[in-house]
């Protein structure tokens, strides 16, 4: 019987459905390292400093940054001390309380989408190109519309071919709204969205971007144009500049949350493909090296994969089997 048998049960009925998405999602990422306790726990019955040595390089490999890895494994090694833990089975739970203690690091985890008291919420989503930018757009669009909201889209990636097309897909299949120009300026192409989204009263404005990195001062000044075009229209907004990062690019990724961070204000990241690698640990990598909240997480390819972040279903996914 696994450790969280009883804490599946707290979770509310209407969590289950969320559960059982985060649950799916990181089993890639589970199994590898729930194999690879289980490995190292029947190598060393007690725990030792070769057990930890061996537990550093497996939470290394899972993509938690260095720094991150290097300060847990001193907390575990404190405890096993003053808890005076002798066999490495007994170690479990510590590693999965003391997993929740880095992310939470004595902070609120805000993971909650700033919405504006009035008028449209405004929010931009950045990233390099097939991060997912688009698809969690129409994700969300789609949670959006189902729960009542007037949802508007706007192309602003006017430099992809094939980027107007597939929002128009998703303005299509979640009956929102796409306002494009094709050959447009995006700043112009956001000008045009947003007066429509004053004028027509939606309540909320999701805005496509491209993701050039290739020239960062191009970037820079590219998304500084369209956030003075949108203040003007809209004070106070973007209300969340999300930025879009795919989970199996690892390190790659946390480069890009580095470079945008220096470049825009961004709120809150969304984390995409976590199913598709066996490297979950990365929400703790971006804790450790940008501090931004990790507010939704793309746990598959389908509409309803698209999930508000939360670290308890988190490590639930990732530590259910230990
Ligand atoms: N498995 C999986 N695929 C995803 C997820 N999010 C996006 N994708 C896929 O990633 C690819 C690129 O997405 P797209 O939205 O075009 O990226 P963009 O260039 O940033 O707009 C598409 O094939 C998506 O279906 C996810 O959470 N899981
Ligand atoms: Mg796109």
């Amino acid at each position: 019987m696994g450790l969280f048998s009883k804490f599946k049960n707290i979770f509310k009925k209407e969590e289950k459905e969320d559960l059982e998405a985060f649950d799916k999602g990181l089993e890639k990422s589970r199994k590898e390292f729930v194999n690879k306790i289980g490995i190292l726990n029947n190598k060393y019955k007690k725990v030792s400093p070769e057990y930890f040595d061996e537990l550093e390089e497996i939470l290394i490999m899972s993509d938690i940054g260095v720094n991150t890895v290097m300060d847990f494994i001193d907390k575990l090694k404190k405890r096993v001390k003053k808890e005076n833990i002798i066999n490495s089975e007994d170690l479990k739970e510590v590693i999965i309380d003391e997993m929740f203690i880095i992310y939470v690091n004595n902070e609120i985890v805000v993971n909650k989408i700033n919405y504006s008291d009035s008028g449209p919420t405004v929010i931009l989503f950045v990233g390099v190109n097939g991060v997912g930018k688009t698809t969690t757009i129409g994700k969300i669009a789609n949670k959006l519309t189902k729960e009542g909201k007037k949802v508007l889209l706007i192309a602003g990636d006017t430099f992809r071919a094939g980027a107007i097309e597939q929002l128009k897909e998703w303005g299509l299949r979640t009956n929102s709204k796409v306002v494009y120009g094709e050959s447009k300026d995006p700043s112009s192409v956001v000008y045009d969205g947003l007066m429509i989204a004053k004028d027509e009263s939606y309540d909320v404005v999701l805005i496509d971007t491209a993701g050039r990195l290739q020239n960062k001062v191009n970037l820079m000044n590219e998304l500084d144009k369209i956030n003075k075009v949108i203040g003007k229209l809209i004070p106070n907004a973007p209300h969340e500049t999300l930025l879009v990062i795919d989970a199996t690019t690892g390190q790659n990724g946390i480069s890009q949350a580095k470079s945008f961070k220096e470049i825009t204000n961004i709120t809150g990241i969304v984390l995409t493909k976590l199913d598709g690698t066996a490297k979950g640990g990365i929400v703790l990598a971006i804790k450790e090296s940008v501090n931004i909240p990790v507010k939704f997480v793309g746990l598959g390819e389908k509409e309803e994969d698209l999930r508000v972040f939360d670290i308890e279903k988190y490590i639930y996914g990732l530590f259910k089997d230990m």
